[in-house]
């Protein structure tokens, strides 16, 4: 027994140093399955918040990549049934000690080169922008000062990226076939150190 325990403490352990996250939730709840990482060092998990009935349909990630250095991470799931699913690209949750968990930390995230296998992605690569400066194909989660934007400078593919964050995220909804597995990979990078977090 203590063979299996192990190594699993050791993974909890790696998760509380996290510093990249996505999530991704069918709009009617329906069950996404069969869920495993793919890429990076990281889990993706049901999450363990929200109306119960929707949880089976809601995959939370949380990935620790080495700061400064553009890291593929990506996951792999199955949908139960036909559904819409929400691709929310954010970053951590972490509250600023000493608010209650009221405030939080702006933990951000760069994103890019977003692949999907088994359904179609707009503008993965964040290169088709609006006459607002806003990529095509995603919208723009958050206050309208949270920061999360689209930036010209450093980007993994192409020219521009997108920052985000836990509460300024960009977002885009897939149609997803029931049944048909779904590889999804993306690309982020980010300034924290995981190991200071
Ligand atoms: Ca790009």
């Amino acid at each position: 027994m203590r063979r299996i325990l192990l190594p699993l403490l050791l993974a909890s352990a790696g998760f509380a140093a996290d510093n990249v996250r996505f999530d991704l939730a069918s709009k009617d709840g329906t069950a996404l399955e069969a869920f495993t990482v793919t890429a990076g060092k990281g889990r993706v998990v049901l999450a363990g918040w929200g109306p119960e009935e929707k949880r089976k349909g809601y995959l939370t990630t949380a990935f620790a990549i080495p700061a400064g250095e553009w890291t593929e991470v990506g996951i792999t799931f199955t949908p139960a049934a036909d559904c819409e699913a929400t691709l929310n690209l954010m970053g951590p949750w972490k509250p600023k000690p000493g608010t209650d968990n009221k405030e939080l930390e702006q933990v951000f995230v760069t994103w890019d080169k977003l692949t999907v296998e088994g359904a179609t992605a707009a503008n993965g690569d964040f290169e088709e922008l609006d006459d607002k400066g806003q990529p095509k194909g995603w919208w723009k989660g958050g206050k309208e000062d949270a920061g999360n934007k689209v930036v010209s400078d450093g980007a993994k593919s192409g020219k521009n990226a997108i920052l985000a964050w836990h509460n300024g995220q960009y977002a885009q909804v897939l149609k997803l076939t029931g049944g048909k597995p779904v590889k999804l990979s993306v690309w982020a990078k980010s300034t924290v150190d995981p190991a200071a977090k």
